[in-house]
């Protein structure tokens, strides 16, 4: 049996009881909370259930709360911190307006005056150049009633096409797959699936540091005998205890997938019956991966062939499985055929739909499965319907009292929308839970469109580095001072409780968004008086849909730890496992367990192409980027709680001690990483968990020290996700350390 790893070990180490009375809180120093509000942590996917420790209007620490099933009162070491937020100084408690004179830049404004301006502009940006010369970004962190509104408003208030959300750059890829496959978008299984199967398979998921709680699921699934494979360029801690590691040349997954295939078709480890009965289109999928036989698949991918049939074989004999992928497939100008790949062995083993029998994504952001659902992206109206689909206009139409040919037509994503302000079609931007400066890629030429804008609005509880561009910042909530829900990695709708009130003239997002609304005069529609109200309208405009909401009320979420959609009416107990053989589910007009009509999964033959930028001598080295576990996505939360910066305070990047050697870095040197749109000077840290023909560098920092001035803005055809997981760099020991390297203490917290 492998070690268990060091890197995994310091964070399981901190889970636990014992870590609500840990350095920091104000509880260590004698101060006794007057309630505990049970929650969710404010983070990653997992949604962990968590005790706020609240003294008056302010949130002074944490209690696990243990009967949360998923998490059993464990949490990693953002959870634990994420309280320190509320009172950072930076928090902003009062609207901002753009003063290039006063310190920082801005200056306080009185918060009605800051919506009458932002109203201003709009109606004159309306008024000149159309209602579309409007644009809105919003964000999967919020409760998913906001991200309903958030579309509405779009849609109904402001009546622009052009709205899109931060998931564009996470889940896109994954939705797209599985609607293409399933005819539905959610995690098939619950995680408890995993603790049965034979075999887990992994592919380009960094578990232990992005989603640690599955780590635990994973170690018991092993402990009961699982064997565990994991794919990916790089030896992360999950990797460390795994049982055949893949190690895959980045942008390759796809390949994989089909030469895996290819050897489950040769040895016949196939369940006939379950592609018979329950799909199509598996005879074209058959042969198109005729060419991938096991040398060319090593050959592309760069994994012994020897690995590839050992992989096949575990698969291939499995009785139970679960395959998991995450952004490491998804990330990629072909990220949706690397899902289509990958399900493609799923559906051929005829493994999901049953207990210890699973499949599914990992959800990113705190609501990235919510946030994808109800209407926030650019194509989508609530109940995961279609804006371009005549019936499902008609019936979110008549839920808002709106005519179905007032609704705008689909938009674009959220990367087009800002080649439409280099255009000039865009004039106008509203954006909300989104720091888009940081997280885009080649980032130079977002910087340089912001500053385009005639008028641009952040809602934001800190001025992100986005917001810093803005000439109105209106002051928002933190998620413990609102309620509302969400949904979890495993499709479950959980409820976030409020904990204390924002402070100062901060609002509540849904509070703000409305506040615009009245002060341009076009209230109809946006007039909700709190989250209930706005999410029993939800549950109406999803009726009937693929993502059916209707039948969950607050209630009942509670009184069960929460509850999985479809749930269809009061009386149904939610959909915890999808495509079970048995089901009935609304949308197959014949029984079938798919969400097509015809209730069959559909195979898709999943096309490999090489990333669009290859290597060459000039860039000769493969860059990919990610994330470590003591910071979170853009960085403006984590970058401002200290206990986290010290645990990793700046990017580094990470190289193979062969490329190292040749290029003449050592550890710790200050070392330039250049690539076609940009460069960025970081520390190297020398380790042999990676390819040596790739380097890896986090994206959590703005500025010089971000990932994404590297990055190229190349997209998948289908889902539009930026392929931030390959381009081409080179690399050379700095020829002096960067200026930021004089200011590398430790952030306030
Ligand atoms: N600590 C922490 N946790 C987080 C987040 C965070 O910012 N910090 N963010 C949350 C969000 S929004 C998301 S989306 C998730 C992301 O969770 P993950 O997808 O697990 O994280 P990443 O670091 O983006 O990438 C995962 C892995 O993909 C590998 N990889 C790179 N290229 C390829 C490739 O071509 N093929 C394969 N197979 N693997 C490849 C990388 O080496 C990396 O180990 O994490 C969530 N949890
Ligand atoms: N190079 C590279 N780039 C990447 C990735 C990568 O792997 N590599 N990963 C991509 C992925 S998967 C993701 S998800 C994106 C994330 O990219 P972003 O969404 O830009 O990142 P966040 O840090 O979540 O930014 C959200 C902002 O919303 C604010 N916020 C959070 N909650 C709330 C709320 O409830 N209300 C309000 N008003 N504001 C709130 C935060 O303070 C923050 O400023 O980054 C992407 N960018
Ligand atoms: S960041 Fe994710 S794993 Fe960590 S405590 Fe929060 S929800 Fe749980
Ligand atoms: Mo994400």
């Amino acid at each position: 049996m492998a070690q268990q790893p060091t890197a995994t070990l310091d964070i399981i180490e901190q889970f636990g009881p014992h870590l609500a009375f840990s350095s920091g809180t104000r509880l260590d120093r004698g101060v006794e909370p007057d309630r505990l509000v049970k929650t969710h942590c404010c983070f990653c996917g997992q949604q962990c259930g968590i005790q706020l420790k609240v003294k008056d209007n302010e949130v002074i620490g944490f209690e696990p709360w243990e009967e949360f099933p998923f998490n059993q009162g464990m949490l990693c070491p953002k959870g634990v911190k994420r309280y320190l937020q509320g009172s950072h100084p930076d928090r902003l408690v009062s609207a901002q307006e753009r003063a290039p004179n006063a310190p920082g830049g801005f200056r306080p404004i009185d918060y009605i005056a800051a919506i009458r301006r932002t109203a201003d502009a709009i109606q004159k940006i309306q008024a000149e150049h159309g209602n579309g010369a409007v644009g809105v970004l919003s964000g999967a962190s919020l409760t998913t009633e906001k991200t309903y509104l958030m579309g509405k408003f779009a849609r109904v208030c402001l009546k622009t096409p052009f709205i899109d959300y931060n998931g564009r750059l996470c889940m896109v890829s994954a939705g797209a797959g599985n609607k293409k496959a399933f005819g539905i978008d959610r995690a098939a299984n619950p995680w408890s699936d995993m603790l049965g199967a034979d075999v887990v398979w992994i592919s380009g998921a960094n578990v232990a540091e992005c989603a640690p709680i599955t780590t635990n699921y994973v170690w018991q699934a092993r402990e009961n005998g699982a064997k565990i494979i994991v794919v990916d360029p790089r030896i992360t801690p999950i990797a460390r205890t795994c049982d055949l590691f893949l190690p895959v040349k980045p942008g390759r997954d796809v390949a994989l997938f089909n030469g895996i295939l290819h050897l489950m078709i040769e040895h016949d480890w196939l369940d006939h019956e379950f592609i018979e009965k329950h799909t199509i289109g598996f005879e074209a999928l058959a042969e198109s991966v005729r060419e991938w036989t096991p040398a060319r698949t090593a050959e592309v991918t760069g994994i012994a062939e020897k690995s590839i049939r050992q992989a096949a074989e575990w698969w291939g004999q499995a009785k139970t499985s679960f395959l998991t992928h995450a952004r490491g497939i998804e990330h990629h100008s072909h990220g949706v055929q690397n899902v289509l790949g990958a399900i493609n062995i799923v559906l051929a083993s005829g493994r999901i739909g049953r207990e210890n029998c699973g499949y599914a994504t990992i959800t990113g952001q705190a609501n990235g499965q919510g946030g994808r659902e109800h209407g926030q992206k650019c194509d989508q109206l609530p109940g995961a319907r279609d804006l371009a689909n005549p019936e499902h206009r008609a019936h979110v139409a008549k839920v808002w009292d709106v005519s179905p040919d007032d609704l705008p037509e689909p938009g674009v994503d959220c990367y087009e929308m800002f080649r439409k302000i280099e255009r000039g079609e865009i004039r106008g931007l509203i954006s909300i839970c989104f720091n888009p400066l940081v997280s885009l890629p080649d980032n130079n030429f977002i910087q340089r469109m912001l500053d385009k804008l005639d008028f641009y609005v952040a809602i934001d509880f800190f001025l992100n580095d986005t917001a810093r561009h803005a000439d109105i910042v209106l002051p928002g909530s933190l998620q413990e001072e609102d309620e509302g829900v969400v949904t979890q990695i495993e499709g479950k709708v959980i409820k976030i409780n409020k904990a204390v009130d924002p402070p100062g003239d901060a609002r509540q997002d849904w509070r703000i968004i409305q506040d615009i609304a009245a002060a341009i005069g076009r209230t109809h529609g946006m007039t909700f008086q709190n989250p209930r109200e706005i999410f029993d309208e939800l549950r109406r405009a999803s009726k009937g849909g693929v993502a059916d909401y209707s039948g969950i009320t607050w209630e009942k979420i509670e009184a069960n730890y929460g509850i999985c959609w479809p749930c269809p009416s009061e009386d149904h107990p939610g959909t915890p496992r999808l495509f079970e053989l048995c089901s009935d589910n609304p949308i197959a007009k014949v029984a079938g367990p798919f969400y097509f009509p015809d209730g069959k999964a559909r195979f898709n033959v999943a096309e490999y192409t090489p990333p669009t930028e290859e290597v060459d001598s000039e860039f000769p080295v493969i860059l990919t980027t990610g994330r470590v576990v003591s910071q979170f996505l853009s960085g403006t939360q984590t970058r401002r709680i200290g206990p986290l910066v010290e645990q990793y305070p700046e990017p580094r990047v990470e190289i193979h001690p062969q490329l190292a050697q040749r290029l003449g870095i050592k550890e710790g040197d200050w070392t330039t990483v250049a690539s076609r749109r940009g460069e960025i000077t970081v520390r190297a840290q020398i380790v042999k968990t990676i390819r040596p023909d790739t380097v890896f560098v986090p994206y959590h920092w703005a500025g010089v020290k971000s990932a994404n001035r590297l990055t190229i803005s190349a997209q998948d055809p289908i889902s539009k996700i930026p392929e931030y997981k390959v381009c081409a760099v080179r690399l050379a020991k700095a020829t002096a350390a960067p200026e930021y390297a004089d200011q590398l203490e430790p952030q306030q917290s």
